[in-house]
């Protein structure tokens, strides 16, 4: 039988690609679509840390949450922990048109995942990926700034690759391989 584990997040695409690279595991990925607070922090890690910290009070465990976002070079790393806010105000066309006169496009793409089994037992892992920001929309999968986001290395948007391909490349790929790792030790 798959040991359980509680992804509690809003965005259904996060629990996919969870699921994708839980697949061939003893672990099953249950989505807990739940809200939890946010505190305003520049890092990724209280936020996570703090929200893990509310989630204890509902004794659901084992529970994983997690926190990403944008941090575009030229902008000092706007939009970052208000990528969320950013995408569902701007959106893509908006950040493409704020970052029109801009000619280093480089960014990053941060994760810092939480998985707690107890109220004193919480193990942080983080993945990033550097990229480039795109002149215009590109690709029709994935979700947030996914069309205009390319990896370096690569010639495509997130937009335009498989998930598998997305979550062998990406910062929550990253951080995701991390905690199972860790849980196949
Ligand atoms: P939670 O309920 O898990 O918090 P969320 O969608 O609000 O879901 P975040 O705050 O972690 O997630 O993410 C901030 C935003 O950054 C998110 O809404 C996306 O627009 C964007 N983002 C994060 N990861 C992304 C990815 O892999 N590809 C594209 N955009 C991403």
């Amino acid at each position: 039988m798959k040991t359980k584990i509680f992804f509690v997040t809003t965005n259904h695409n996060k629990y996919l690609e969870a699921c994708s690279i839980f697949r061939n595991s003893d672990f099953l990925i249950i989505h807990k679509e739940d809200k939890y607070h946010e505190i305003q922090s520049n890092d990724l890690e209280p936020i996570v840390r703090y929200g893990l910290k509310t989630l204890s009070s509902k004794g659901i465990y084992p529970i994983m949450i997690e926190d990403s976002g944008l941090f575009i070079k030229n902008l000092n790393g706007f939009p970052g922990p208000y990528s969320s806010y950013i995408f569902n105000t701007l959106g893509n066309s908006g950040l493409l048109k704020l970052m029109k006169k801009i000619d280093d496009r480089q960014a990053v793409f941060k994760s810092v995942l939480g998985y707690s089994t107890s109220s004193s037992s919480i193990k942080i892992f983080e993945g990033c990926v550097s990229g480039k920001i795109t002149t215009r929309q590109v690709g029709k999968s994935g979700f947030g700034f996914d069309p205009i986001f390319i990896p370096d290395g690569y010639t495509e948007t997130f937009s335009q690759m498989n998930i598998e391909t997305k979550n062998s490349l990406s910062h929550r790929g990253k951080s995701i391989y991390l905690l199972k790792n860790c849980l196949e030790i």
